[in-house]
C-alpha cells in the first residue's frame, strides 16, 4: 500500500493546491517587493507592482530570474530576511565564476526536510529503516537534505558522506542499511564493487533514492538488478533549496513536484513563452514558501515535460519527466545536438557498463568526438581482432543514435575515473564559450 509523509498535502484536491498557490504567490511577491531591492527594480523595469499579481494566472507577467542574476547579486543581493534570521547557507558545486549561495531560515530548513521526508516515505521508508546517505555533505545540498528528511521520517540515519567505498560497503553490511541515498553514478559504482566482492547476499537494501545528475531508464534497470532494490529518482537544485523539489513514487513514471512549495512552468528556452503541459521545454520554478531566499520564475535550464495525468499512487501533484538535458550543457557537435545520456543508453543497450567519457575537440575547424569506453576484464583479455569488432559495433550504434560519427576507444578496466559525486562525462576541449 502506498504511504505518504503528509497525505493531506500530497493527495490534496487540485482546487486546494491552486488555492494554496494563489494565496502564497501573492504573499511571496509582496515579501520580495518589500525586502529585496534587486527584485523590486526588476519588477519596476517591467512596470509591475505587487497589485498586478493576484494569483497564478498573473505569474507570466513577472520577469525571469537567471543564474546570472544570482551571480550578480552575490552574496547578499537576493536575501529577503535579515541575516540574523538565517541559520544556514548551502552552495552550488560550480567551479567556474562565482558560486551560488542560498540562505535558509530555520523554517526554510524545516520545509525542505519535509520535502525530502516525502521522498523517503514514497520510496517505502519508515522509522524501522536504516537510511545510508552517501551524497556529499557540506556545502552540497544532497547530504544535508536527505539527512534531515531521514531524521523526520525517523529512520536510523547513517551520515556517510561520499568517498571510501570500502567503508561504505562495510557499513551497508554491518548496520543492515535498507535505503541508499547517493548519485546514480555512485550507486552504479557501489553495485559494481559489491558484485565484484561477491557480497550481494550480505546487503539488505530495498530502495535507493538517486538524483543530482541525469540517469537513464537503462541505468535504473542496471542498478535495480545489481542491488536487488527499487531505484527512485529525486530532483532539486541548490537555488530552490536542494533535493526534494520533486521525487518519484512507486509508479516510477516521473517525479511529483511539491506544488505546495513550488510553482512549475515550462517555457520555450529561446522565446521565454510559456508552453502548455505535455510540451518539452525549460523548467522554471517559483518558490512560494521560502523566507530567506525566495526565487520568482527561476530558469533552471533543465529541459523536461510536465504531466498532469492522475497517478496511480494517489498523489495529486504534477509530475515532471526526468530532465532530458539542459538548455545550456547540451553539446553541439558537427552541428548536431548531443546529450551524454544518449551514449549511456547505447552502451547499456549493448550490455556494457556505462563507464565512458566523451572527448570533444576541434581539428582544422572540424569537430571530432571520441568516446572512451571502459571494458571489463573478460572483454579486455580478448583478441585484438575481437576488440576491434566491439569498437566497430559501438561506433555503428552511436552513429545511428546520434547521427554523427564517433571514434570509439576501448579502455582498460578501471581506467576511467570513478565518481563519488557527479560523474564527469564530457571533456570539451573546444572552448567555445
Ligand atoms: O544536485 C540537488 C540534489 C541533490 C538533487 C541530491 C537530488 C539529489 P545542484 O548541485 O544545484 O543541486 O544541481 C542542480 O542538477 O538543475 C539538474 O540539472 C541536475 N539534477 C538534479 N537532480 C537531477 C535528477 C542538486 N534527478 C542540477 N536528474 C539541476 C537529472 C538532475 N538531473
Amino acid at each position: 500500500m502506498e504511504r505518504y509523509y503528509q497525505p493531506e498535502v500530497e493527495c490534496a484536491s487540485r482546487e486546494q493546491i491552486l488555492a494554496w498557490q494563489n494565496e502564497r504567490l501573492v504573499k511571496q511577491v509582496r515579501h520580495v517587493w518589500d525586502n529585496v531591492p534587486y527584485y523590486r527594480k526588476k519588477m519596476e523595469e517591467k512596470g509591475l507592482t505587487p497589485q498586478d499579481i493576484q494569483g497564478v494566472n498573473d505569474l507570466k507577467k513577472l520577469p525571469f530570474l537567471t543564474k546570472d542574476d544570482l551571480r550578480e547579486a552575490y552574496p547578499y543581493g537576493l536575501l529577503a530576511r535579515p541575516l540574523a534570521d538565517c541559520v544556514r547557507i548551502q552552495s552550488t558545486s560550480g567551479t567556474t565564476g562565482r558560486r551560488v549561495v542560498a540562505f535558509y531560515t530555520q523554517h526554510d530548513i524545516d520545509l525542505w526536510e519535509d520535502c525530502c521526508a516525502r521522498a523517503i516515505v514514497a520510496a517505502g521508508g519508515t522509522r524501522e529503516d536504516v537510511c545510508h546517505v552517501c551524497y556529499g555533505y557540506g556545502l552540497f545540498t544532497g547530504g544535508p537534505g536527505l539527512n534531515g528528511g531521514s531524521h523526520k521520517v525517523g529512520c536510523l540515519t547513517l551520515p556517510m558522506s561520499s568517498g571510501n567505498t570500502e567503508r561504505q560497503i562495510q557499513f551497508l553490511i554491518d548496520l543492515e542499511a535498507t535505503i541508499l541515498c547517493c548519485t546514480p553514478s555512485y550507486a552504479a559504482y557501489l553495485a559494481e564493487s559489491i558484485h565484484e566482492r561477491g557480497l550481494r547476499d550480505k546487503i539488505k537494501l530495498k530502495a535507493g533514492i538517486f538524483g543530482a545528475e541525469a540517469w537513464t531508464e537503462e541505468m535504473r534497470q542496471n542498478i535495480q538488478e545489481k542491488l536487488g532494490i527499487k531505484a527512485y529518482d529525486i530532483y532539486g537544485l541548490t537555488e530552490t533549496s536542494g533535493p526534494g523539489v520533486s521525487f518519484e513514487c512507486s509508479a516510477q513514471t516521473g517525479m511529483h513536484i511539491n506544488e505546495d512549495h513550488f510553482i512549475a512552468e515550462i517555457i520555450d528556452p529561446e522565446t521565454g513563452e510559456v508552453l502548455p503541459d505535455g510540451e518539452k521545454g525549460e523548467l522554471v520554478f517559483t518558490s512560494i514558501t521560502k523566507e530567506a531566499f525566495p526565487l520568482l520564475r527561476y530558469r533552471t535550464r533543465d529541459i523536461c515535460v510536465l504531466n498532469r495525468e492522475p497517478c496511480p499512487c494517489g498523489r495529486t501533484h504534477v509530475k515532471m519527466s526526468k530532465p532530458m538535458g539542459r538548455s545550456d550543457d547540451m553539446l553541439v557537435i558537427k552541428g548536431v545536438n548531443v546529450f551524454p545520456s544518449q551514449i549511456e543508453t547505447v552502451l547499456l543497450n549493448l550490455g556494457m557498463d556505462p563507464n565512458y567519457q566523451m572527448i570533444v575537440e576541434r581539428k582544422n575547424n572540424l569537430d571530432t568526438l571520441e568516446v572512451q569506453v571502459e571494458v571489463n576484464e573478460t572483454l579486455f583479455s580478448d583478441t585484438v581482432r575481437n576488440l576491434e569488432k566491439i569498437e566497430k559495433t559501438i561506433a555503428g550504434a552511436l552513429q545511428s543514435v546520434l547521427g554523427i560519427g564517433a571514434k570509439v576507444t576501448l579502455m582498460e578496466p578501471k581506467s576511467i575515473q570513478r565518481s563519488e559525486g557527479k560523474a564527469k562525462r564530457v571533456i570539451d576541449k573546444r572552448n567555445l564559450f
